[in-house]
């Protein structure tokens, strides 16, 4: 296969981010302006002397849009704030000016009158204080109390996982077009352009069917632009559909960290009970995770949280719960794994307890042993604390090969020794396995979108729900459906993801990107394959028996 477009215009520095596209005659510069205080009440806005500032065009706040609230799950976050402050620089006003140097002037010219109040910051405190987004039902299997009292050895603490900023290299950015109509345009990068263009359409009071978001690709997005894109778009696009201007926003890099949602920190509280052999009998926990001050998709990210925290080992004996904790912060958002790691990675460092505890308690076992031991089973030991078979195991031999392959036993003899010599320095080795559920939990969202046009020379055109965010989901989806209609790669153009050509999508997330839609696209080309050789039969005049043949047929069997 030649070099795919998208490769060969990354490579020399051709393709298109938002920034990048070149400003239309008019188009003004969207920014806003955010709290200085993490909580308190919002009394008033002051923004004459901004307005005073050459080439600011307007400032809009709260009461400019027709519907503030916006939200993945609960729609319970502002786009600007209208009376309680959530967190430092919760946008507040979005100011409009022809230029960006007139508009950074002029949002250090905008004051607030607020009335301030209690942050809370930690979690800890939140805890403490029961402040919660969320608590789902628990997970319970077996007898936890009598599991933990039976087993010969416990533990019991609690397990801190920080924060991750995304730091993709393209901040948030969005460019918003009116058009006739009333319709309002949005490019933008965005892991979710249908979320974008509800939430533009609640924003300005417009329908679906008047807002079009269209994401060519991003510059990285790792969770962070799959809900968070649509109120920067939402801000724009108030800009252009009142003032009938393209309106560009581009965050810097230091508004974008200080605004936007991150990986959240989490905090576990845990008692797990075991025997000498290192067999986990009993897991009893309460996860805390940081949402910040608003919902957005902190309960799936939970639920994914506590589905993974038996990593991939079996126990007989569990009791998880799980709260999202609000906080006066910037709201936390998906990040690659989704709760997965913050789940998974209490447990692994449990069995490094484990290990150390029977070590000093006259059992020494290796952690990697204490795995093997663990992991869940073929035909037996097989289901998890959530009711799912464990199926097509592949783990145990997996495991088995890789402790050999790798030579873990020897190395680690090695690294012990070096460990007993050193005075400073101490070197480590583990080697874990890995259950992780990809696709949506919630499950609807497991579909996918495709849109195939064949032109008159023979080449094809796709677009599909899956945005590209530097994963290469382009190139797949170009090669899904070349190999589907059997024309070379290079016959196949993969076209931006448009909410005109893939309307109801999913967000590009949970593993699922390139598989759903490139099926979609598979499924698409089948049916215009079966089309064309049905004309091609009447073309080539086939006998009636084969063209007969071919109607009977179903495009779903045809390959
Ligand atoms: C990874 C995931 C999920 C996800 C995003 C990821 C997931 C999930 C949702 C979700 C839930 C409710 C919504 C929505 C998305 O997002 O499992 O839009 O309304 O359920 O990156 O695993």
């Amino acid at each position: 296969m030649k070099a795919p477009a998208n490769v060969i215009s990354h490579v020399r520095g051709e393709s298109e981010f938002i920034d990048d596209i070149p400003p239309m005659q008019g188009e003004l510069y969207v920014g806003y302006v955010g709290s200085p205080v993490a909580h308190g009440e919002l009394l008033g806005v002051e923004a004459t002397e901004a307005l005073k500032v050459p080439g600011v065009r307007a400032c809009f706040t709260a009461s400019d849009l027709h519907h503030t609230n916006w939200g993945t799950i609960v729609q319970d976050q502002p786009l600007l704030v209208e009376k309680e402050i959530g967190h430092i620089d919760e946008p507040i006003c979005v100011l409009a000016a022809e230029t960006r140097e007139a508009l950074e002037i002029a949002r250090r010219l905008v004051k607030f009158e607020i009335k301030q109040k209690p942050a809370i910051l930690a979690l800890d405190e939140a805890i403490a204080k029961k402040s919660f987004l969320h608590a789902p039902p628990p997970f319970k299997r077996g007898n936890i109390e009598a599991g933990l009292k039976n087993s010969r050895h416990r533990l019991k603490g609690v397990f801190h996982i920080g924060g991750q900023e995304h730091f993709y290299l393209e901040s948030q950015a969005s460019i918003a077009y009116p058009l006739d109509g009333q319709q309002v345009k949005i490019v933008s990068s965005s892991q979710h352009p249908t979320e974008t263009q509800h939430v533009v359409a609640h924003a300005l009071g417009l329908t679906y069917n008047q807002v079009i978001c269209e994401v060519r690709r991003m510059g990285g997005a790792f969770g962070g632009k799959e809900s968070q894109a649509a109120p920067f778009a939402a801000m724009a696009a108030l800009v252009a559909h009142r003032l009938r201007k393209p309106a560009r926003i581009v965050l810097t890099k230091d508004d974008d960290m200080k605004t936007t949602g991150k990986r959240h920190p989490f905090q576990t509280h845990y008692e797990v009970g075991f025997n000498d052999n290192g067999e986990i009998t009993a897991l009893k926990l309460k996860l805390y995770a940081d949402g910040g001050a608003y919902t957005d998709l902190s309960p799936s990210i939970l639920d994914r949280a506590m589905f993974h925290s038996d990593g991939s080992y079996y126990i007989g004996n569990v009791f998880i719960e799980g709260w999202v904790c609000k906080t006066h912060t910037h709201s936390n958002t998906a990040f690659r794994g989704f709760g997965g790691p913050q789940g998974a990675l209490l447990i692994e460092s449990l069995i490094e307890d484990i290990a150390q505890h029977l070590r000093q308690n006259g059992s020494p076992i290796d952690a990697a042993q204490i795995r093997l031991t663990n992991l869940y089973g073929k035909e037996t030991r097989n289901t998890t604390h959530y009711g799912q078979l464990v199926e097509n195991n592949l783990l145990p031999d997996l495991f088995e090969k890789a402790l050999k392959s790798s030579s873990y036993l020897k190395r680690r003899k090695a690294i012990d020794q070096i460990n007993r010599d050193s005075e400073g320095l101490l070197h480590g080795l583990a080697i874990t396995g890995c259950k992780f559920g990809i696709s949506f939990t919630t499950r609807f969202l497991n579909q996918g979108n495709a849109l195939v046009h064949v032109h008159r020379d023979g080449t094809v055109q796709v677009s599909t729900g899956a945005t590209d965010m530097g994963q290469g989901v382009y190139t797949k989806i170009q090669i899904a459906t070349a190999r589907s209609l059997g024309i070379p790669d290079d016959m196949v153009f993969v076209t931006s993801t448009s909410t005109e050509k893939n309307a109801n999508t999913s967000p590009t997330a949970a593993s699922s990107g390139s598989d759903i839609n490139g099926m979609a696209a598979k499924v698409a080309c089948d049916k215009i394959l079966f089309r064309l050789k049905q004309v091609a039969a009447f073309a080539f005049e086939a006998n009636t028996a084969s063209i007969a043949e071919i109607e009977t047929l179903d495009w779903r069997n045809a390959d």
